[in-house]
């Protein structure tokens, strides 16, 4: 049966009627409880979700559909490495990568604790060699600087992580994120480097993928215009990838290759070898506390009741207003100018992994699954887009994300940054209403015109949720539990709606265009094969590159082919 008509539904669909008819500002007033009631204070991490539309009953009908999703099944699956993964045949074990050693599964006939501490102990030592000085370039200088060229789930999460602890390194090398095919981005991050001192990772799961390795072949070329001999790649290129053959044929040596396996997705990478950049930033031992961090949250999912289960709560809370309000996209704002790339990061996790039209038995499912992630540091934030979260038509939910430490206490500025905070959180929760703006005009000595004028654009009609997620202080294992929280979060919405979170098809029709178009752009004949549009666009930029072409050589005519 399809989710949305099963009586669990139902019974929301009923009960939102009942909602609508509360504001949170009344539901406040008149419980003094209510953020004892709906908060959960966990380790260094406190949850308030109070400052949501809802009443216990809400979360218990929530619960309701938490209950007939199997969840409890499927996430004892998953940790078990049962192949959730059906459609590409794989096990999903990201936790098994940050579960303390000692423990026994077997995939494919391998141990793979053994498996990930011998990777481990590879990337430690790896990062002793290289943090030391014992490493050495080709001209025997120490290494001060490491580019990781990835891309999607090589990329995204170790950039945001290592963005997010850059008060937690330690000192010796800056690192950089080279992701796009646009040459824009490895010129420019070339520009700043020395080939002697720099290290490549090339971080790709498949070791196929064309922006990964294109990028990787020009800082191969970049690198051998000024090292000259090949033989010195060995001391300059890592790879991390799961297929051997393809890193050998690149003609990096197997012994800097740091492995993984098909059963860790890609956007679930960044606690396996694809961490190699943040192990080197931070240090190995940061990076063990970042999966100390995970594989802590990971135990809270395990065995929290539903009804004291963070990613759960964050779950149920965005199906709420997925499902049930029609609202189709969701705000991350942390108040920590180190997350500025938590949102993009977020944007992968989720979108990558719940946006599916179909359902676990290929049928069409009748519901949406999964707004639009989104967001910027606060305060930013709120000189850009957060008008249109408090006077906008419809209401924007938002996650609030706020350690209580600074790394760098500056004058007044932090007070002032989460006076902020829990300003916006309280003015999108009350509102302002027409009472009260009138109070505050005729106080203001507002003429009694103007202030029929204005009365309705001041009104803010509050009753807009927001989660609050305050941590003591933003560190490695902090980091760790809040980006496993969101994992977790993510796979419960996608047992709930019954799709399968860990493939990504959608991504491959693009891929595949694209090949066909690359060989077009620099034939000789103009593209007639597309639809207009598309060929228009080709030929438009084919009609640009041999102008570019005659420019640059005066003896071609504008009729010769490119
Ligand atoms: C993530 C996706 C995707 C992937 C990239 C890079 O879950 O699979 O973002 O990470 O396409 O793939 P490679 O690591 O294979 O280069």
């Amino acid at each position: 049966m399809d989710l949305s008509r099963s009586a669990a539904w139902s019974a929301l669909v009923s009960h939102k009627h009942e909602i609508d008819k509360l504001h949170m500002r009344e539901l406040f007033l008149k419980d003094d409880s209510r953020f004892k009631r709906f908060s959960i204070s966990w380790g260094e991490l406190i949850l308030d979700y109070s400052k949501n539309r809802i009443t216990s009953q809400t979360i218990e009908l929530l619960l309701g559909l938490v209950r007939q999703s199997g969840l409890e099944i499927m996430r004892r699956e998953m940790f078990d490495g049962e192949a959730i993964n059906f459609t590409e045949h794989r096990s999903v074990l990201h936790t098994a990568l940050r579960r303390p050693p000692g423990y026994s599964l077997q995939i494919d006939g391998l141990e793979i604790s053994e498996e990930i501490s011998d990777v481990l102990r590879q990337m430690k030592g790896c990062c002793k060699s290289i943090i030391s000085g014992k490493w050495k370039g080709y001209t025997g200088k120490v290494m001060t600087d490491i580019v990781n060229i990835g891309i999607g789930g090589s990329d995204l999460g170790p950039c945001m992580v290592t963005e997010a602890l850059r008060p937690f390194a330690h000192g010796g090398l800056q690192v950089h994120f080279v992701s796009n095919i646009d040459g824009t981005h490895i010129s420019e991050t070339l520009k700043k480097l020395n080939p002697e001192t720099t290290l490549f990772i090339i971080a790709s799961k498949t070791f196929t993928t064309q922006e990964t390795l294109t990028n990787a072949m020009s800082a191969r070329e970049w690198f051998l215009t000024h090292a000259s001999n090949e033989s010195h790649i060995a001391k300059h290129f890592v790879a991390v990838s799961t297929n051997r053959a393809k890193v050998v044929e690149f003609g990096i040596d197997e012994a800097n290759m740091f492995r993984f396996w098909d059963w860790v997705g890609g956007r679930y990478s960044l606690w396996s070898s694809i961490g190699l950049s943040i192990a080197l930033y931070l240090g190995f031992d940061r990076f063990q506390e970042l999966l100390n961090g995970a594989n802590a949250m990971d135990e809270h999912f395990l065995n929290a009741p539903l009804e004291g289960n963070i990613p759960v709560l964050l779950a149920v809370l965005g199906i709420w207003y997925n499902n049930f309000f029609d609202v189709s996209s969701h705000a991350v704002i942390p108040y920590d100018q180190y997350m500025h790339r938590f949102p993009a990061y977020l944007q992968q996790l989720d979108m990558e992994s719940n946006g599916k039209r179909v359902n676990r038995q290929g049928s069409t499912v009748e519901y949406a699954t999964g707004p639009v992630i989104w967001g910027e540091p606060g305060t930013n934030s709120q000189h850009a887009f957060f008008q249109l979260l408090h006077q906008g038509p419809n209401f924007i939910p938002a996650d609030f994300i706020v350690p209580l430490k600074t790394q760098n206490p500056v004058g007044e500025h932090h007070d002032i940054l989460l006076a902020n905070c829990f300003a916006q959180t309280e003015a999108l929760m009350k509102g302002k209403d027409e009472h009260e703006v009138q109070s505050e005009l005729e106080l203001a000595g507002c003429d009694p015109s103007e202030l029929t004028t204005l009365l309705p654009h001041k009104v803010f009609p509050g009753n807009r949720p927001t989660n609050t997620i305050l941590i003591n202080e933003l560190n490695p294992f902090t980091l760790g539990s809040l980006i496993a929280m969101y994992e977790h979060k993510v796979f419960v919405q996608g047992i709930i709606w019954e799709v399968n979170s860990f493939d990504q098809w959608g991504v491959e029709l693009g891929k595949q265009l694209a090949k066909t178009i690359f060989p077009e752009i620099q034939g000789s004949e103009t593209v007639a094969s597309h639809d207009g549009s598309t060929n228009a666009l080709i030929n438009a930029y084919r009609e640009y590159r041999l102008k570019e072409k005659i420019a640059a050589s005066p003896q071609l005519s504008f009729f010769d082919e490119p």
